[in-house]
Parts: C-alpha cells; structure tokens; sequence
C-alpha cells in the first residue's frame, strides 16, 4: 500500500506543520493551494503516489548566508541573506529578490512556492525561485545599498546563471539596486548574461518591465469585469502600497477610466475623494521611489486628502480593490467590510496579501478575486521576456511587448476559467488559478521520475 493512501488534507497539513516549525507564511500558502489540489487530485492516483504536491512544497534547495557590509560611519553590519530555489521543472528557477526587515526563510519560502505556480501560469519556461535579505534599505546613503548590494552578489552568484537561476526585483529592490548587483556579478564573473531582470535599458533590459506587475494586474480586472459585461470606467478603486505595483496599477486604472482613492505605505494610508490622477502619480513616484519619503507628506502636497496613520484603505466604499504592498495585508474583518461596501472586484498585485479568512470571505462572497499568482504575473512573464530577447541579444519594441503582456494576462485568465468555472456564472480564480499552475509543473515532474 502507497505510503499516502490515508493522508487526506488536514493529515497533508499536519506534516507541512511539523516539518516547517514557526513559518506560518509558508504554512498557509501551501494550505490556500492544498486546499484545491486535494479536490483536484481525488481521482489522479498517479499525482498521490509519486507525492507530486509533498514535493513541490519542499524546496530544491534553501540557501542561507551571511552578508557584511560597513557603513558610512565605519562601523561593520551582519545581514543574513538567503536564496530559496523551489522548483526547476519547467525551466531555470526564476523569482525576485527581497530586502525588508521582515524577510524571514518562511517568507521567502512562501513566495518561492507562490511563484512556481504564478511562472507556471505565464506559460513561459520558469521555474520558482525567491531570495533576498533582512536588510533595511530605509534610512541608509545611496553608498551603503550598493556596498549591501555587492556583498550579497559576493555570495549569490555561485548560485544563480541564467540557464539555472534567475533574480530580480521585489520590495525594497528596484532598478538601482539591480544595477549594484549586476554590476557585481558581471565583476565577479567577467560574464555579461541575462543574469537578473529589471536591468536598465542600456545594459539588457525590457521596455515595459518596471510597468508590468501593476499593469497586468490591472488588466485581469478588465478581464474579470469584462465576464460581467463591465468596464473600469467611472468605477472607483481603493489601492494600498505606494510601489512600484502600486503606483503603476493606478496609472492604468486612470488611463481605463477609474478613479483611485487610496494609497499607502507602512505608516498608514491617504485617501483622496477628488482622485489620484496622474500629475498625483508622478509626484508618488518621485516622492516615494526617488526620494524614499512618507505617504502621509501626500496631504501636504495635495491638502483634500486626509491621512489615516497606521490604517489599511479597506474601509473606504469601493468598486474595486487592489492589495498592492505586502502579504497579510488584507485580512478577514477588511474582506467583510469591502464585500459589505458593494466591492466587486479585487485584483492583488501583492503576493498573498489576502489572509486565508480574507480569502474564504470572498470565495463565499462570490465576488471576482484573483490571487496573485494569477494578476500580479505580469511583472515576471515580463521579466521572461527579458531573458528571451537577453538569449536573442535584440530588444523587441515596446507595442509588441504591450501586446504580449495582454495576450499573456488573458492566457492567465482563460486557465483560470478552464478550471476554475464553478457554474452558475461564478468563477473561482483562486482553484482556477491553483490547478492550472499545479498541472503543469506536475506533469513535467512526472516525465522526471522520482529526482
Ligand atoms: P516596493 O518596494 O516598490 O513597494 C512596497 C510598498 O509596500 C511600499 O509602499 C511599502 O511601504 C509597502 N509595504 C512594504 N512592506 C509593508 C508592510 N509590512 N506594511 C505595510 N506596507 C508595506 O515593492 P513592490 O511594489 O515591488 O512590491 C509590492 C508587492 O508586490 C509585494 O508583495 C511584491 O512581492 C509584489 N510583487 C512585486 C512584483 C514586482 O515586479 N515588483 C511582481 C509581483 C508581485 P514603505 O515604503 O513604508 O515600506
Ligand atoms: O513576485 C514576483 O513575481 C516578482 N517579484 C517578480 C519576479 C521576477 O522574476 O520578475
């Protein structure tokens, strides 16, 4: 008798927990997909007996190191940094690099499983891979993040290449500091190679991948509005982060029509009744990314606007929704509150922003949500694309890569359908989302053999 012949979900479960002590991040992201898969598997003996989902939600490998780096005052700083790669079946492992003093092995384990499924819904050939580190870029000198930057590459290049692993960028980590690491590797190794994505335009990089994530996260709302016969036009829509997915899911939410209420930071969020447009944007973009300072200065700059410190935006009545800063950002109580509020919609530009009773609220709900698995793919099918004009050595136009990501995120959606479809008009993204991603990687895992 196969060793999983009784192991039901909640016995699944059980050994997740006992094998991933205190990482609660990981623990619920392999229940939210366990949960679908188990159904989906009931009948598929041959994804039990090899222990297909056991072994995705082991990594191939965690890789943990230290990171030194000196400060403008002399002084000698202890990181630690880590490179998780989770699954490489259906291409090189391929994920972003963190920095935030909330990085922990669990979190960066729950966003390199997240990511095989999201690679895998692209359709492009990516593994699922996440690093990054407990380091606070807040508050330190340009110096000291490209000092930070070298000394992790100093370590992660042993691991990464672009045929085996391939980083970019997540919170904390932009175009700069993919520059500094770049710039590392490239010294280390004397090889120029698409190494990394979200490099600059000079030096490899991809038109529309700095866009990407917030654009196409936007553009599986139209998708998912567009089942109901609707539009974002005159729909209001509440965002949180001031980011990169952030600021650019506003902007084509503003270019489509709607109009944004909300952002925020980690200090709390600003709500303006008169609309975020895009002269607002610029002035977030710049204020946030160029110049590291607060939302809340927003009210100063634009005095409508009211600051709410240390608040989520869910309560404001909306249309729309967009988590677009961090994981658990979005709980039970704030998903109640929006379905109440009339909300109809939520696309996460986040990774897992939702927690598991935010999630269960709007399953029961019926309302359209997407994980981010599916709407926030945007920015790495991009980043796939940049590894292919890297192979190529040609850099393709902007108006084709517009079309691609568009073609890309209504792939996505149409998976979601194929499997998601519950009837009676409802589609469940989430199940939709979890199978399509699992059955690719478990199909080519099965070809592998037991490796
Ligand atoms: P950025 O670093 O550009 O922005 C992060 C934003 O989220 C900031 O506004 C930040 O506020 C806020 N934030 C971060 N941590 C917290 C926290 N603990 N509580 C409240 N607010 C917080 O990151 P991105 O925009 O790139 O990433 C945002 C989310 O999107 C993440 O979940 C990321 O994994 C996901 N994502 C990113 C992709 C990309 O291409 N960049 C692709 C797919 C998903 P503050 O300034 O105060 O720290
Ligand atoms: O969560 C994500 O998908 C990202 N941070 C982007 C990863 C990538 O490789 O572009």
């Amino acid at each position: 008798m196969a060793v999983t012949d009784h192991v039901d979900l909640n016995g699944f479960m059980e050994g997740v927990k006992k094998r991933n002590p205190h990482q609660p991040e990981f623990v619920q992201a392999v229940q939210e997909v366990a949960e679908d898969i188990f159904e989906f598997m009931e009948d598929k003996e041959e994804y039990h007996s090899q222990q297909i989902l056991r072994r995705i939600a082991e990594p191939d490998r965690v890789v943990s190191f230290r990171v030194c780096w000196e400060d403008d005052a002399g002084n000698i700083r202890v990181q630690r940094g880590w490179r998780v790669q989770n699954n490489n079946a259906i291409g090189p492992y391929k994920g972003g690099i963190r920095f935030h003093p909330s990085v922990t092995e669990s979190v960066l384990k729950f966003l390199a499983f997240e990511q095989t499924f999201k690679n895998a819904l692209t359709g492009l050939p990516m593994g699922g891979g996440k690093g990054g580190s407990n380091f606070n870029p807040k508050g330190k000198s340009v110096r000291e993040i490209m000092r930070f930057c070298q000394s992790f590459m100093t370590e992660l290049y042993r691991h990464i290449g672009a045929d085996i692993d391939v980083p970019a960028g997540d919170i904390g980590v932009g175009g700069r500091e993919i520059g500094f690491m770049f710039g590392q590797y490239k010294r280390i190794t004397n090889n120029f190679t698409g190494v990394l994505t979200g490099k600059g335009l000079e030096w490899g990089g991809s038109l529309i991948r700095t866009e990407a994530t917030g654009y196409g996260a936007v553009y599986f709302l139209e998708n998912m509005l567009a089942t109901k016969g609707e539009n974002l036009e005159g729909k209001t829509a509440v965002i949180s982060g001031s980011g990169n997915v952030a600021t650019h899911a506003a902007e084509k939410i503003v270019q489509l029509g709607g109009k944004v209420l909300t952002l925020s930071d980690s200090g709390g969020f600003i709500h303006d009744p008169d609309g975020i447009d895009q002269e607002k944007i610029d002035w977030v973009k710049t204020h946030k990314t160029h110049r590291r300072g607060r939302i809340e200065e927003y009210v100063e700059a634009f005095p409508k606007a009211t600051f709410h410190a240390g608040k989520t935006p869910w309560g404001v009545p909306c249309d729309v929704a967009l988590p677009c800063a961090t994981q658990n950002e979005l709980l039970g109580e704030d998903a109640k509150m929006l379905v109440a509020n009339g909300c109809r919609a939520v696309s996460e530009g986040a990774n897992m922003p939702t927690d598991l009773d935010g999630v269960h609220t709007f399953k029961h709900a019926r309302i359209l949500y997407a994980p981010g698995k599916a709407s926030n793919a945007g920015g790495v099918a991009v980043s796939g694309l940049e590894m292919s004009q890297n192979s190529e050595r040609r850099s393709w136009k902007e108006e084709e890569l517009q079309q691609m990501l568009k073609d890309i995120m209504s792939g996505i959606h149409n998976s979601c359908i194929r499997y998601g479809d519950q009837g009676g008009g409802y589609i469940d993204y989430v199940k939709g989302a979890n199978i399509a991603g699992f059955k690719k990687v478990a199909d080519a895992m099965l070809a592998f053999g037991v490796v």
